[in-house]
């Protein structure tokens, strides 16, 4: 087995966040940690060493790139991408998702789709895809955190995948429930979120070009960590939006109830747009660590974060005349 190597998180960025997630888990139990605040995507690393191999894996998926929605910016290994990842139904830790997800099922897979449209029921994954080819498109990936990666994704426009349900006038927003597995999923047993793990995006947000319905990444199939069989990657947002392995599709008339939001919601707003001038309240969102190339590890760079993650000539648009700080 490769040796595993420093995580990629700056000494100074060691914050007591998964002291605070571990005193919420007892205080949950005791049904006493309402008052206390959530940690986000737990900042503090296990140090543990992640027990998947690092080398590519998984099937090859013939995608061609899209050159329009490609950015040229230094892609994140494969080894950062697969091994230092936020998937809480397997563990809080970084190391955790790739270590504990062995076990996860992606196949096979169906999505219920209900709510208000025309076309509602149970499909498969290979019949949600089948409206767009699969293409590959390299987007900027920013958690919460104040992290960033630069990804390789496989997929089809979420636009196509839902616009083939119909939606009535009456969707204006959709929700997205993710898979509760606990026999496959060790992190279930701690109540840190109100499982299943949930978000939602307005309907023109959803309907975005650049909203991917993602299978894949590095032209492979997802590993369980990354969120096989199939997730949302919404690249103007904080990571948290991009709910992995998603078994529910809803369209709602009024806005969802998400996860992150339920859990503190004067930290993670239901838009979580990427916004360098809105600080999270216990840190700065004006800048980012981001895990690239040579710079990885305790070495990685900061840099500035960008407005909408850089997708602003794409993406402000969706929100004018909205107040951005209210509407974090
Ligand atoms: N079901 C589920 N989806 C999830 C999460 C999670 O804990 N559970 N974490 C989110 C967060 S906080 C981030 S930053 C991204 C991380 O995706 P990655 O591990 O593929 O980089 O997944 C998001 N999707
Ligand atoms: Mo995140």
């Amino acid at each position: 087995m490769k040796r595993y190597r420093a995580p990629p998180v700056a000494g100074s960025e060691i914050t007591p966040e998964s002291v605070y997630l571990q005193r919420r888990h007892f205080l949950r139990s005791l049904g006493l940690a309402a008052p206390l605040l959530a940690s986000g995507c737990s900042r503090g690393e296990d140090g543990a060493p992640p027990a998947a191999a690092a080398e590519p894996s998984g099937k090859p998926l013939a995608a061609p790139r899209s050159e329009r929605w490609t950015t040229g910016e230094e892609l994140t290994s494969w080894n950062d991408a697969t091994q230092y990842n936020n998937y809480y139904e397997f563990g809080t830790g970084k190391g955790d998702p790739a270590r504990n997800a062995g076990r996860f099922k992606p196949q096979p897979w169906t999505v219920e789709v209900a709510g208000h449209a025309e076309v509602i029921g149970r499909f498969t994954l290979e019949d949600l895809l089948k409206p767009h080819a699969l293409e590959e498109r390299v987007y900027r990936h920013r958690c919460v955190e104040a992290w960033s990666m630069v990804i390789p994704w496989v997929g089809i426009p979420l636009g196509a995948c839902l616009a083939r349900f119909k939606p009535t006038s009456r969707a204006k927003y959709v929700a997205f429930t993710t898979v509760q597995r606990p026999a496959e999923m060790p992190g279930l047993a701690y109540p840190v979120l109100d499982w299943p793990y949930r978000e939602a995006l307005r309907m023109d947000e959803a309907m975005h070009p650049l909203s991917l319905l993602a299978v894949g990444l590095y032209g492979r199939e997802l590993p369980n960590q990354n969120g096989a069989p199939l997730r949302l990657i919404v690249p103007w947002k904080y990571g948290f939006k991009g709910a992995k392995s998603i078994v529910r599709i809803e369209f709602w008339e009024r806005q969802p109830v998400t996860s992150w939001n339920l859990a503190a919601p004067t930290e993670y707003g239901f838009y979580s747009n990427v916004n360098p001038a809105v600080d999270h309240p216990r840190w700065t969102q004006s800048s980012e660590r981001r895990i690239a190339g040579n710079g990885g590890g305790l070495f990685a760079r900061r840099i500035a974060t960008q407005p909408f993650n850089g997708y602003a000539e794409d993406v402000a648009s969706l929100y004018a005349g909205m107040d951005l700080r209210a509407n974090f």
